[in-house]
């Protein structure tokens, strides 16, 4: 570590130029990219410190996801693949606010407080999104890991679960998958056409529509396209030529509930929408009337599983299956997966490593959050095991043939993290199987309606919140308020959270019609915004 040439970087060449407190929330640091150089050298440093503790190479993710540009952000992914272990958020947060003057004090205790062996070597794994202000960024993390010696793969543009892969990959010296672009994409290939279904279709098709939020993922998909053309039509829009995220993507189509900016007006053509880095993805379609369909993380989630518990079941193994939601999972996804799959289910926490730690305790875990974050994480021994009754010669030829379609499901799933393009190829594989159409498809359960409302208040931290986020433990009187307002409606719900991401108060309401929920969300909103000191104009609720 040259801490004096750190002192001085710090100094001279990336002071903080931002007032405001930075915080490593669910999804790291993001805000605009003119104040992130200095976060950029500073997290460089803390991703090799991180290496140093953990013996392996760490990720360091240059993006904003759905934001539109110029906000930028950072993110460090851990060895195993998965988000930074809590503890280490807090330390980020402590770094990032440090005054300039101060870095190397800052420094000297996170390595005496974690003893860490300045001398242990280091190795970062560097990636960005699209967007342009990441080409500074990233040279500022360079900057920052350099000036402590250690060494950086710089990866360039590539998806957030790319890098997640290249982590696991590289720190399993290969074992997971070949850490290059190019292994990424022939792995989840290869896969894919392993699992296609050779019989004749009826009604699926395939024709797919992507929507790419004119993001990194549409460089990803292109490969996708070209590999996979004799057994996928890939017809790709918001292909990176037009405004990352803007009114595209699988953000602005779930939250707005309507189709993005180049939508095909085909009616119930098969469509799917990815983020800006490519780790989110949701279906959608419009009928014959026009009318707008959803196909949500949750949906996607049902599939899988459903898929899943029908090869299990056919092999004959005995492996525990479950799924793992949070609080915004639509009641009737619930409904649908223990009433009629009789699947386990779980809710966690909002953000992706509740869901993730969660699905460990499932020998096969599915875990989706309704905005379209999710994948299938399998155990070791779940896969020896599948592994071992697809060449078993005293299974049947069924069972073998379940075993073996198992086997390919888990070289097209990216177990690192939620992976928009591996979940698509896993979609395509289970409806090609199924031979079902998109409207079908939609039909294995219909959504309750539901809203989300943001709410301004003073500080959204007075709202406490527990049982995954379900209930509301202050301030006083809010719970008893909502378990009243919820009673009123024929099939309502609803809950009140703290954004991680947002200065807001996140409101989710559903009930058994769309007017009811609009009701509710108004009514639940107005309550936070009384209870919890709103500011700004108060909550419209219809009448
Ligand atoms: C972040 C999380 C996502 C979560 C969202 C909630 C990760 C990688 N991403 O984007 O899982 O759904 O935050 O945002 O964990 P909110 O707290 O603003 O509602
Ligand atoms: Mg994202």
């Amino acid at each position: 570590m040259n801490y004096s040439e750190i002192h001085n970087i710090s100094v001279t060449q990336y002071p903080n130029k931002c007032s405001r407190k930075f915080e490593y929330g669910t999804a790291g640091f993001r805000t605009r990219a003119e104040y992130l150089d200095h976060l950029l050298f500073r997290m460089g440093i803390l991703a090799v410190l991180r290496s140093k503790v953990k013996g392996a190479a760490v990720g360091l993710m240059i993006t904003a996801s759905h934001n539109e540009e110029p906000d930028n952000g950072v993110k460090l992914v851990d060895p195993n693949g998965e988000m930074l272990e809590t503890k280490w958020e807090t330390i980020a947060t402590s770094l990032a606010n440090a005054p300039d003057s101060e870095i190397v004090e800052t420094l000297k205790k996170i390595v005496n407080d974690n003893n860490i062996d300045e001398n242990a070597s280091a190795v970062v794994i560097l990636g960005r999104d699209s967007r342009q202000s990441g080409v500074g960024l990233s040279r500022s993390a360079i900057i920052g890991i350099k000036a402590t010696n250690a060494i950086v793969k710089d990866f360039g543009v590539i998806t957030t679960p790319q890098l997640h892969y290249f982590v696991v990959c590289i720190n399993t010296n290969g074992a997971y998958g070949e850490a290059t672009t190019n292994g990424y994409i022939s792995k989840l290939c290869r896969a894919f056409i392993k699992a296609k279904d050779s019989n004749t279709k009826n009604f699926y098709s395939k024709k797919l529509f992507v929507d790419a939020a004119n993001g990194v993922g549409a460089i990803v998909t292109k490969a996708l396209q070209k590999e996979l053309k004799d057994f996928l039509e890939i017809n790709l829009f918001n292909d990176g030529t037009g405004t990352l995220n803007h009114q595209c993507g699988a953000d602005y189509v779930k939250i707005n509930q309507v189709a993005p900016i180049n939508s095909p007006t085909i009616s119930n053509a098969r469509c799917a929408t990815i983020d800006g880095d490519a780790d989110r993805i949701v279906y959608y379609y419009n009928d014959e009337n026009g009318k707008f369909h959803l196909l949500d993380g949750d949906k996607i989630a049902t599939l899988i599983a459903s898929y899943i518990k029908d090869l299990i079941e056919i092999s004959g193994l005995s492996i525990l299956l479950g799924l793992v939601q949070t609080a915004y999972a639509n009641g009737a996804s619930t409904n649908y997966i223990s009433g009629l799959l009789n699947i386990p289910v779980a809710c966690t926490d909002t953000g992706v490593k509740y869901l993730h730690q969660r699905a460990h305790e499932f020998d096969i875990g599915v875990y989706f959050e309704a905005n379209g974050h999710g994948t299938v994480i399998f155990k070791d021994k779940t896969v020896e095991l599948i592994q071992e009754a697809a060449t078993n010669n005293t299974c049947t030829e069924s069972q073998r043939k379940a075993a073996l379609q198992l086997c390919n499901l888990i070289n097209i799933v990216n177990q690192t993290v939620g992976d928009a393009l591996s979940d698509m190829l896993i979609v395509e594989t289970i409806l090609d199987a199924r031979d079902w159409d998109i409207v079908t498809w939609n039909r294995s359960y219909i959504d309750f309606p539901n809203r989300q409302v943001k709410v301004h208040v003073k500080d959204r931290n007075v709202i406490k919140t527990t049982d995954a986020a379900r209930r509301c433990l202050s301030p006083p009187g809010l719970q008893e308020k909502i378990d009243e307002l919820v009673s009123r409606y024929s099939k309502g719900r609803s809950f009140v959270r703290p954004s991680g991401t947002e200065d807001v108060v996140r409101v989710y309401a559903e009930a058994e019609n769309s007017a009811d929920a609009d009701k509710l969300a108004g009514e639940v909103s107005l309550a936070v915004y009384q209870l919890a000191h709103g500011v700004g104009p108060m909550p419209n609720v219809p009448l």
